[in-house]
């Protein structure tokens, strides 16, 4: 909590001081964030007990009870997110990021939840997934009227089912979306014994188109994206899974961008547990190490975390581990460029030959960028450069850590003779395994 920085209603709204200074005092604290590293499990302080989630690079957000009532405020505001340390996005979020803070709550509380309108143009949130009254849907035109700039509205319902749930705005859609503005929801269960995990993680997929040298998305893309993200981080701003060995992992992951995603676990097989329709019973899961997220779904996977070591958690398409620099780069394998290099080295003085055997020494390579850009792939592994940018991270599985420990273990210590090697002729003598050893 005390890393949490808390801020009067009341402060916050001062410039807009559309709403009565009443109607304000009565509004639960707002809470923003001001950083994008991942923040630790938040155990509720009040209400019933529940195991809390970790957000990948992200956090949840704090309430008040009211009679019984969950309330929380969420805050609808532009924002400034980095992306990965040298690049900074202007987005659309709640609450000073973007995504907006996780909601956590318990199969059958009811929540309210005050909405604070501090965009240029009206909003509204839809809260994906939830069994709710029609009108408490927030499509905007259809379920409410629009909730202008500087208004405050208020939505209240019983979380009915538990499971995973998106919000995000039904009101001027592509563009809200574009620019950021979603978050994740868990609605635990009322009984703490059901399917229960030692390590519970969530984060949203979410993608942008920022020109290099820019720093707001083109928000009428429609599926030219160039930075695919993991809660509105790229690789290597993405912070690890860190996991004890042998303890259960769930990763909940929902998908708000514009095309699938096959998230791929590299060192375990896992089941798909959960959809944003709810669970999935045991009889109907097959095991999997690839799962593909459709535009608009979730999916809970779980596994037992057995084998320690340093794991890549990433989407299999290639060019979504790949940042904005590497799109739209002309194939220059086999071309000699030798020539060609000394023509435009005269004209261009930083101008490098590149690509001519393949594009990896683009992953090692400092070449001049524009500002606030992103080199396509970069990250430096215990080995060498890590050749990724994107929707990559890892998951570090360690025998060594605490129950409530999440803090970075730094690189994995490969156990002697564990890892590929060259062959120079010089191994052991082999040893042929014997029949039925
Ligand atoms: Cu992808």
């Amino acid at each position: 909590m005390n890393r949490r920085k808390f801020i009067a209603g009341g402060a916050m709204l001062a410039g807009g001081a559309t709403v009565a200074q009443v109607a304000l005092a009565r509004l639960p604290e707002l809470v923003t964030m001001d950083k994008v590293a991942t923040q630790p499990p938040f155990p509720p302080p009040s209400g019933r007990p529940y195991n809390p989630v970790v957000t990948l690079n992200g956090w949840s957000l704090p309430w008040r009870m009211n009679g019984g009532v969950k309330e929380f405020h969420l805050v609808a505001e532009p924002v400034v997110r980095e992306l990965a340390p040298g690049m900074k996005a202007n987005l659309w979020g709640y609450n000073g990021q973007s995504p907006g803070p996780t909601i956590e709550v318990v199969e059958g509380d009811r929540v309210r939840m005050f909405v604070t309108n501090r965009l240029p143009e009206h909003t509204t949130i839809h809260w994906h997934g939830q069994r709710l009254s029609n009108g408490m849907d927030g499509v905007g035109g259809l379920t409410q009227p629009q909730i202008p700039p500087g208004k405050t509205w208020v939505y209240e319902f019983v979380a009915r089912r538990a499971g995973t749930f998106m919000y995000h705005p039904h009101a001027d859609e592509m563009l809200q979306m574009a620019m950021g503005m979603m978050g994740s929801w868990v609605t635990h269960p009322n009984d703490a014994r059901f399917m229960p995990v030692d390590r519970d993680f969530v984060f949203l997929l979410n993608s942008y188109d920022i020109e290099p040298g820019s720093r707001t998305p083109k928000v009428s893309t429609m599926l030219d994206f160039n930075l695919f993200n993991f809660n509105s981080r790229v690789f290597p701003g993405i912070d690890s899974l860190v996991v004890r060995t042998k303890d259960r992992v769930r990763i909940r992951v929902g998908n708000l961008t514009m095309t699938n995603h096959p998230i791929h676990l590299h060192g375990h097989e896992f089941e798909v547990t959960g959809t944003d329709g709810g669970w999935i019973p045991r009889a109907a899961r097959w095991p999997e190490v690839t799962v593909d997220i459709g535009v608009g779904q979730m999916r809970a996977i779980e596994f037992d975390a057995t084998e320690p070591g340093d794991w890549a958690l990433h989407c299999h398409k290639s060019h979504h581990t790949m940042n904005a620099m590497g799109h739209g780069v002309p194939t220059m394998i086999g071309v000699d460029q030798r020539d060609l290099a000394a023509t435009f080295s005269s004209l261009i003085p930083e101008y490098m030959a590149m690509g001519g055997s393949g594009m990896a020494d683009m992953g090692a390579m400092e070449m001049p960028l524009p500002d606030n850009t992103l080199p396509m792939m970069s990250g430096q592994g215990p080995f060498g450069a890590i050749e990724m940018g994107g929707m990559f991270t890892t998951l570090k599985v360690r025998d060594d850590l605490g129950r409530h420990d999440y803090k970075d273990p730094g690189w994995y210590r490969q156990p002697p003779g564990t890892r590929a090697i060259e062959f120079t002729g010089d191994l052991p003598e082999p040893s042929r395994a014997k029949r039925g050893a």
